[in-house]
């Protein structure tokens, strides 16, 4: 493969003033600093080593992902130096008062926006790059509320993503992503869907039940987000068609951007989706019943599995007696003519007592 050639700017450690964690350390090892030399705001996420990746992935650049400055590489102190989007990430916007009033016109802008930096990461960059791990917390937002996508070359210096920060991050993923099966882009599709399903509702994906819980409901229930009754349809639509467990049936970002584009010119559509929004005491009541539906399945599920434990425990009982039995010789061999009248009885005894003590020593299985 030819080198792209490129060579990133390289930024002195002692360059670089480190202030706060950011989002708390939930965000990983990435920092606010200031860039001194360039009095610059900037973020820093901060690395054991940086892999060759580095290479391909700085020569990026697009208005709606994150944007790499340069590189740290004094050993042992590494890291990589990006733009700081000081609106912190989307997740946490929804999670605020602030997003109570949210209209379709933001929604729409940044669904738009969000396509077309991932539309850029897969078919317009110098490389294709595959998120995998897109989420509303690796959405940062500007000054401006202009959304960036983050952490698109992670599964690639880390390709062992470790399971903290795999905890939480299963509502957002594709049921390939779960099973560790071979991904392609439309995986980032699935977890765009629910990013979307995010904006509409500003409720927490699958909330109150536990990680590995939402993995079996999705890979083997095949359960999806609930998309409210009155959702406006074309939303639905599109959610739905993020979702769907075969990869090739999900749209590329391509084809997402001309179905927001068409929406852009349905004049109905600010109205009802409008009123959608703001109805929101109508409908969070389904997204509610969902989640007790699940969390009832739950339990349903560990009572079912006593009841086969219980049911496995009976059965051991029974091998065991009958193999205790089947060491007692009950004929001396398979010689009918050498039976006596004493063989037979005592034979059909064993049988009768076999039976009887069996059914009283436990339950037989049902
Ligand atoms: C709550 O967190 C944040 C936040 C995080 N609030 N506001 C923020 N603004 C910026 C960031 C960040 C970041 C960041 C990043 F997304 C970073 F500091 C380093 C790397 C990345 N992403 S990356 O690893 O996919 C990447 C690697 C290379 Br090389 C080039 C670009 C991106």
């Amino acid at each position: 493969m030819a080198s792209l050639g490129a060579s990133f700017v390289q930024i002195k450690f002692d360059d670089i003033l480190f202030y706060e964690n950011c989002g708390g350390g939930s965000f990983g090892s990435v920092y606010r600093a200031r860039w001194l030399s360039q009095d610059k705001e900037v973020a820093v996420k901060k690395l054991l080593k940086i892999e060759k990746e580095a290479d391909i992935l700085s020569v990026l650049s697009h208005r709606n992902i994150i944007q790499f400055y340069g590189a740290i590489l004094e050993a042992p102190n590494y890291g990589i130096v990006t733009e700081y989007a000081s609106g912190g990430c989307l997740f946490d916007y929804l999670s605020s008062s602030e997003s109570e009033h949210i209209s379709m016109k933001q929604i729409m802008t940044w669904a738009m926006d969000i396509a077309k930096g991932m539309h850029y990461l897969q078919d317009e960059a110098p490389v294709k790059v595959i998120h995998r791990d897109l989420k509303s917390r690796n959405v940062v937002l500007t000054v401006d509320k202009i959304p960036k996508i983050c952490d698109f070359g992670a599964s690639r210096f880390h390709s062992h993503t470790t399971h903290m920060s795999l905890v939480g991050t299963f509502p957002w993923m594709a049921p390939e992503v779960i099973q560790s099966l071979p991904v392609s882009e439309t995986c980032d599709t699935y977890s765009y869907g629910v990013v979307l399903w995010e904006m509409l509702t500003r409720e927490i994906p699958f909330k109150g039940l536990e990680g590995l819980q939402v993995a079996w409901l999705v890979v083997e229930k095949n359960e999806r987000l609930t998309i409210p009754s009155s959702c406006p349809a074309s939303f639905a639509c599109l959610m739905r068609s993020c979702w769907a467990t075969e990869p090739k049936v999900r749209p590329l970002f391509k084809h997402i951007l001309s179905t927001l584009e068409t929406m852009w010119s349905d004049t109905h559509l600010p109205e009802e989706c409008n009123t959608f929004l703001h109805n929101k005491a109508e409908w969070r009541c389904e997204i509610e019943a969902t989640l007790e539906r699940l969390k009832r399945l739950e339990r349903d599920l560990s009572t079912k599995e006593q009841e086969l434990k219980a049911r496995e425990r009976r059965l051991k009982m029974w091998e065991r007696k009958l193999i205790e039995q089947s060491r007692t010789p009950l004929l001396p061999n398979l010689e009918i003519h050498s039976w006596t009248e004493e063989h037979v009885h005592f034979w059909m005894q064993q049988i009768f007592e076999g039976v009887i003590s069996l059914s009283r020593s436990c339950h037989p299985p049902h």
